[in-house]
């Protein structure tokens, strides 16, 4: 008797998800003109992110807490795992052949891609581990990046090639190191997270076109900075605070003090984030480059909105590769309404 298989759909416990991998390939053929490099580059980032977290998880019992005793460029104490994970970046992507050069918040200068290996037509910028202060105490941390098509001609990348607008970016995303690992990212269609399953070694999609809420219930900021911020400042986040049903006041206040950590959990629910230029810090402390154009172009693609208090994030242009700039992002409506305090509208 001739058993006739009736090979419906595997169970849904059985299809594998998409892989970080699969959804690049196939957004490379979605892609006219498409050569692979990018898919390339991102397989490379993604190989990245997979040994950063691997020393995340276990840095405790890997020695790799605590200081190396050096400061970075920031003038920040660099810790064992910074340290890592800058080298890690630079390592997993510097022989690839899709860079002409990269920058990271670790280092002064930028970084030139090595003689003996050829170079491309893209540039990485990055912040390999931000949040780095909470380490030692378990708290969220994560890397962020950004992906610029070169503008000079020649084997090897300049400054120039690091110095544009966020609104160019080819792509921009994070790794989150938090209760789970994550990689979001876009390229400017549509945002996708992928969350890492370390019994396989892969990134699965697990939320596909993430879009942000036009209104939250949360505002992010550092209050022990108020008194150092502007007359607006303080009468936007009093304002938050009131109480009113109509409004949805007084908003939750929930900050992390990693910014990888509050702008995830923006992204998904909605609401504020800010970091003001304040009387300490009068250009803002968040870097733009490397932290801000990144995050912004990816909020933005979710259907956000991320300013410095007066311009959009995406049109600032770049003057130096570790300019910082004050930073509001989050929901279209409750950045509108910040902005109409911190622009004395309100
Ligand atoms: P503050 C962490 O050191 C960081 O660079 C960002 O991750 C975070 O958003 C910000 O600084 C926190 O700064 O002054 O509130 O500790």
């Amino acid at each position: 008797m001739t058993v006739v298989h009736s090979w419906g759909p595997p169970p849904p416990s059985a299809m594998p998800g998409t892989t970080l991998d699969r959804h690049i390939l196939e957004r490379q053929r979605q892609t006219p003109g498409a050569t692979g490099d990018f898919s390339g580059l991102f397989q490379q980032i993604s190989l990245a992110a997979k040994l950063i977290n691997s020393r995340v998880r276990q840095a405790g019992l890997a020695g790799m807490l605590g200081l190396t005793g050096q400061t970075n460029v920031q003038g920040e104490h660099v810790q064992k795992l910074d340290e890592y994970a800058n080298n890690v970046m630079i390592r997993s992507t510097e022989a690839g052949g899709h860079l002409c050069l990269m920058a990271s918040e670790e280092d002064d200068e930028v970084i030139k891609i090595p003689e003996r290996f050829p170079t491309g037509k893209y540039v990485l910028l990055f912040d390999p581990l931000d949040g780095s202060s909470n380490i030692d105490v378990g708290v969220t941390i994560g890397t962020i990046f950004s992906v610029h098509r070169r503008v000079t001609m020649g084997r090897a990348g300049t400054l120039a090639d690091c110095l544009q607008r966020g609104s160019v970016q080819v792509a921009a995303g994070y790794v989150l190191y938090g209760s789970s690992t994550m990689l979001v990212y876009s390229t400017g269609d549509g945002v996708h997270g992928f969350t890492y399953d370390p019994s396989v070694g892969e990134f699965f999609l697990s939320h596909e076109n993430l879009r942000v809420p036009t209104q939250g219930s949360s505002y992010s900021v550092n209050e022990g900075n108020t008194s150092r911020w502007s007359d607006g400042m303080k009468r936007w986040v009093d304002w938050l605070k009131e109480e009113d049903s109509e409004t949805h006041r007084p908003y939750g206040a929930r900050y992390v003090g990693s910014l990888v950590a509050d702008f995830h959990r923006t992204l998904l629910k909605g609401g504020v984030f800010a970091y003001p230029s304040d009387s300490k810090s009068p250009a803002g402390k968040l870097r733009l480059l490397y932290e801000a154009s990144p995050l912004a172009f990816i909020l933005e693609s979710a259907g956000g909105i991320a300013s410095d208090g007066t311009r959009r994030i995406l049109d600032i242009q770049p003057k130096e590769l570790h300019e910082r700039t004050p930073l509001i992002l989050g929901s279209r409506d409750d950045v509108n309404i910040a902005l109409d305090f911190l622009q004395g509208r309100r």
